[in-house]
């Protein structure tokens, strides 16, 4: 990694060789166990996080508590201006960032641009939000009266974030929240704590200039435990959690028995429909890159083709033609297109989900495989694979993450085909690939596509952040980053003003006294 630059992107990020908590000094508190973080790229020790315990837990908490008082009072626009700087601040070190990410994760250094990128763009976008946090105002059925509403900040908000957008994920909702006037505590997943703390290094930062307290922006790190106190504290009104549907509905029961709120961002089963109206070439770059980008370890990446009859076979040899020609290995090597799993765990149920499409009646169209050798030593490359399966084998019905697409046949209309993509338990995103307007239609209509994202002629990852992104069913219903997903890192409070000497009851009810 060092002839990549990646010893100068760790000092540069201010990574120690074993980190604490931020680079000020002001936030630490972490006296827990020590966590290694190795990278999936080359098997190495890239450094070590100590992570938090219940008394550590405690004092973030009481910081960011402290913090959310007097955050809340600062004008919107003003923290719009605290986020602009991150955003600056993120335009500095994209390329040391890009490289962390792409290091401790094991994503193209393209890709790790691409994350921190989202991230600078999520700042820019909640910046100009930070002016038009907009309630509406309504007429009162009573005369002399006004009515309207407005969006107050809501308090710590809760962010436990997955390993696969180890920093973009957590922007999403820093941005959001920072701008409404919350306070946040993040637990980056324990797979890549070392970009929880080089984001924490550079908010700090930006917070230190502004001598702003850092409780605004709290990291513990540590395993599901740290998650368990988050989402059963009742001084934290909303959890956003992304990760796996499993994991979901455990936060899911857990925040709700507490009557807090929670924004769920787990599994997809991503589908493009290929009708017989496709350009073959958009559907082969949108198909590969949707299911290699990330080795398949996007909840957007293309999980399933499922493809007319007519052009079955052209789809299929265009595709394995365009798999031969994928390079695997060290990520950071930007001649590669496919770097490794996330680890050795990962490779291990890429492997049952080949040995169970074949179990199930599946055919091999390209062959799978970890490989070995130079180069491949941390042993979390995997070779992309293809298999021919049936939407109803129980190994399609389930989110595997990692590099296996599974190819379907429909025949007869479109309507088949989107019985076919709705017809899983997961509802994140989906994609046709047509040049007919009425099929295109037809699957954006409300018979068609029922996931969050519904894309015409582009793949199923890949989102701007100006969208609102999330998914229904089992991805869990929340809504993150554009549009009006601010809402949620807010209270709305309806105010009904009298400005008359009489109190007119509404309804026409009388009361007289
Ligand atoms: C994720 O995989 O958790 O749409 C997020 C995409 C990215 C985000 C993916 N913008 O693929």
């Amino acid at each position: 990694a060092s002839q990549f630059g990646m010893d100068e992107a760790l000092e540069k990020l201010g990574i120690k060789k074993i980190n604490e908590g931020t680079s000020t000094g002001s936030n630490n508190f972490a006296s827990g166990e020590i966590l290694d973080s190795y990278s999936p790229v080359d098997g190495k020790l890239i450094a070590s996080v100590k992570t938090s315990t219940v008394a550590d837990y405690e004092k973030v908490m009481q910081s960011a508590t402290e913090a959310f008082k007097s955050f809340r009072v600062m004008p919107a626009p003003q923290r719009g201006e605290i986020v602009r700087q991150f955003g600056e601040k993120l335009r500095q070190n994209k390329e040391a960032l890009g490289k962390l990410v792409s290091y401790e994760m094991g994503k193209s250094l393209q890709e790790g641009y691409g994350e921190v990128q989202e991230m600078i763009d999520i700042c820019d976008f909640a910046v100009g939000l930070s002016r038009q946090l907009h309630g509406l105002t309504m007429h009162s059925e009573r005369p002399g009266h006004r009515m309207y509403e407005q969006y107050h900040s809501l308090g710590v908000v809760g962010i436990i974030s997955a390993f696969n957008f180890p920093v973009a994920v957590w922007s999403w909702n820093t941005a959001l929240a920072w701008i409404s006037g919350d306070v946040c505590v993040w637990k980056p997943s324990e797979k890549t704590p070392l970009c929880g703390i080089a984001c924490q290094n550079i908010i700090a930062q930006v917070l230190k200039e502004n001598n702003l307290p850092e409780g605004i922006s709290c990291l513990v790190n540590g395993d599901y435990t740290i998650g368990e106190l988050l989402t059963k504290d009742t001084r934290i009104p909303l959890i956003s959690a992304t990760g796996s549907t499993r994991m979901g509905k455990i936060v899911a029961k857990e925040v709700a028995g507490r009557l807090g709120k929670s924004l769920l961002e787990l599994g997809g089963n991503n589908a493009i429909i290929v009708t017989p109206d496709a350009d073959i070439k958009m559907t082969v770059i949108g198909a590969v890159f949707g299911a290699v980008g990330t080795a398949g370890q996007r909840c957007t990446s293309t999980r399933r083709l499922i493809i007319h009859e007519s052009i079955y076979d052209k789809v299929k040899e265009a595709l394995v033609a365009a798999y031969k020609q994928l390079r695997i290995g060290n990520p950071l090597d930007e001649n590669n297109h496919v770097g490794p799993l996330i680890d050795v765990h990962a490779v291990e149920m890429y492997a049952n989900a080949l040995n169970k499409v074949t179990a199930e009646g599946g055919t091999i169209l390209v062959e799978g495989g970890v490989l070995s050798g130079e180069g491949y030593e941390s042993g979390c490359y995997v070779k992309p694979a293809i298999a021919e399966a049936k939407n109803s084998f129980e190994i399609v019905q389930h989110e595997t993450f990692a590099p296996v697409l599974y190819l379907i046949k429909y025949s007869g209309e479109v309507d088949n085909a989107i019985e076919l993509q709705n017809g899983v338990a997961q509802g994140l995103s989906s994609a046709i690939m047509t040049n007919n307007l009425r099929e295109a239609e037809r699957f954006l209509s409300v018979v068609g596509s029922d996931c969050g994202i519904a894309n015409v002629n582009i793949g199923t990852s890949g989102a701007e952040i100006g969208g609102a992104f999330g998914g229904e069913k089992e991805t869990g219903g929340g809504r993150e980053s554009g549009s009006d997903a601010w809402k949620i890192y807010m209270r709305r409070q309806t105010n009904t003003i009298n400005y008359t000497t009489n109190l007119p009851l509404a309804q026409g009810i009388k009361f007289d006294l």
